[in-house]
């Protein structure tokens, strides 16, 4: 029997983070009856002549999308493949879509939706393509679904409820081109996720609306086998674990770090670990994840406000980070800290407290690195929905959120001043503990004098790197 060809896309974006969502949606896929393609838009020249080309004669186009720029890219493909193909089914899953499904099928070329857990919606829908069960025109569900299964009445929205990750096949890795991602990030990291979901409620966060703060996560003894197989397979250094929470359940953490140092395992990791988390560890597991490689944590701290963390519902303190980091600087592992700067009416008061954090954080070592990011109202979130009830514009058509970190670039929260001192701050600190290329050497030296005396004035290294920036892009 001929195998029905489906094709995956992801967007380009400014990561080499491998497209995990494609790799599970496209793993949970009956291959002894489909054809799976996955092209990825960051390794192609012309992402939409590929997937032009990859679409001739597909059953169906999916694609995975997050807010923003990757939208634009997403749009482009959809309509070229729209035009070109059009008995090409199309079906858009990830947040973004999850978030705004109806709003999505506005967009002429989009057959379907899949909300939250891609697996079984899309392996479904599938095959209601390939049994023919599908409009004309291209909308799925033109002859009537009444509702059933998790589909709106029309079909063209497909949402399961949340299944244990544990009843997924493993993931193919065979559908990315591995070695393409190792060259691109420049070191030979595998992407790995252990679990899905979060059972926390920061208000600035989409994953409890798309989640319903709902978890699952793999076994220990599976992560370790798949992480066997594909070391022994793929030779990587190092493992990204891209949970939202990787530290969730501390046993299983602690019985995931035995199991790789069981079976003799060479190779580093890093994952994320919530503050609170991180406190309550016992020393004993920390000291597992160590000897099994954990080389770094990275941790959202948001805010060195108390009073802001409360307010987002991160349900942390902020001295619960300092005892993390604490206990990590005893035991030899770095920490990257996220912190968030220009929450919607954020007092000057808080901002400075959060970079007084960030530099006591930096004070720890070299090994303790913060990142500064700008609040953003992205959207399926209760401080983003509390912004749009008081009439503050935010973007409506998927175009729009297409431009939303270029429409708000700019906190309209945080005064020009203070935005002067943060980017300078930002510039300095990253520059000065980057990766150390030869032509850096200089300039991180001269980083790092600023950042340990504060001094942020005249910024001339900051023109130069931009200047150069702009002129090979
Ligand atoms: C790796 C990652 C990235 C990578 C993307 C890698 C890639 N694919 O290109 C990079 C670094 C580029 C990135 C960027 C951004 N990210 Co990001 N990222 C993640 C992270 C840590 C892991 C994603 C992942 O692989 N998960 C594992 C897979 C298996 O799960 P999944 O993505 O949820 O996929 C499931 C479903 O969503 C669905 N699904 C997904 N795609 C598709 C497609 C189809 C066709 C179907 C049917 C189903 C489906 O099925 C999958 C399996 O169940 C998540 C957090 C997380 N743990 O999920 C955040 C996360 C996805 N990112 C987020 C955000 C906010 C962003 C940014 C918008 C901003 C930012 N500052 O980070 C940017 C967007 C890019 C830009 N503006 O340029 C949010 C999502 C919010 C949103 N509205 O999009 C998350 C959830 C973090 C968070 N808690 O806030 N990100
Ligand atoms: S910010 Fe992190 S801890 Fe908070 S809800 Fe989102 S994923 Fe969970």
């Amino acid at each position: 029997m001929r195998k029905h060809h489906i094709v995956l896309y992801n967007p380009r974006a400014p990561f080499f983070t491998m497209p995990l969502a494609l790799i599970a949606v496209g793993s949970a896929l009956d291959r002894s009856r489909y054809e799976v393609t996955l092209v990825d838009g960051r390794l192609e020249p012309d992402p939409v002549a590929r997937v032009l080309d990859a679409t001739d004669g597909a059953l169906c186009l999916g694609v995975s999308v997050l807010t923003g720029i990757p939208i634009r890219d997403a749009l482009g493909v959809t309509r070229a493949v729209r035009a070109r193909h059009p008995r090409c089914r199309i079906v858009w899953g990830g947040w973004h879509p999850s978030l705004f499904p109806r709003e999505t099928l506005n967009e002429a070329g989009v057959d379907a939706v899949v909300v939250g857990q891609g697996e079984e919606a899309f392996a479904d829908l599938v095959e209601r393509f390939a049994a023919g069960r599908t409009g004309q025109d291209g909308r799925d569900g033109q002859e009537g679904e009444d509702g059933e299964n998790g589909r709106d009445a029309t079909g063209a929205i497909a949402r399961r409820p949340a299944r244990d990750i544990n009843d997924f096949p493993e993931h193919d890795y065979g559908l990315i081109a591995v070695e393409r991602y190792f060259a691109l990030k420049r070191e030979r990291q595998l992407d790995y996720t252990t679990s899905q979901g979060c059972r926390f409620r920061c208000t600035f966060c989409a994953d409890p609306t798309v989640y319903g703060r709902a978890w699952s996560g793999l076994e220990p003894a599976r992560v370790a086998t798949e992480l066997d197989r594909l070391w022994h397979r793929h030779h990587f250094t190092d493992v990204g674990f891209q949970d939202e929470t990787f530290f969730t359940h501390a046993n299983r953490v602690g019985a995931i770090a035995e199991e790789i140092l069981g079976r003799d395992l060479h190779f580093t990791w890093m994952a994320t670990m919530r503050g609170d988390q991180g406190a309550r560890l016992d020393e004993h597991v920390l000291l597992a994840c160590r000897h099994a490689g954990l080389r770094r944590v990275m941790i959202g701290l948001e805010s060195g406000s108390q009073q802001m963390l409360d307010w987002m519902k991160k349900d942390l303190k902020v001295e619960q980070v300092f005892v993390t980091a604490e206990k990590c600087r005893r035991h030899g592992i770095a920490v990257l800290c996220n912190l968030i700067v220009g929450f919607p009416d954020e007092p000057p008061e808080s901002v400075a407290a959060t970079l007084d954090a960030a530099k006591a954080l930096r004070a720890l070592g070299p090994d303790f690195q913060v990142a500064l990011f700008y609040y953003r109202p992205y959207p399926g979130t209760p401080i983003t929905d509390a912004l749009a009830r008081r009439g503050h514009p935010l973007p409506r058509s998927l175009d729009e959120w297409a431009a939303i970190e270029e429409s708000t670039s700019h906190s309209p929260w945080v005064d020009a001043g203070k935005r002067a001192l943060i980017d300078r701050f930002s510039f300095y600190q990253r520059i000065g503990w980057a990766r150390p290329d030869a032509w850096r050497v200089p300039l991180q030296a001269i980083a790092r004098w600023r950042c340990r005396r504060d001094v942020y004035a005249f910024p001339i290294e900051k023109t130069i790197v931009e200047w150069v920036r702009q002129v090979r892009a």
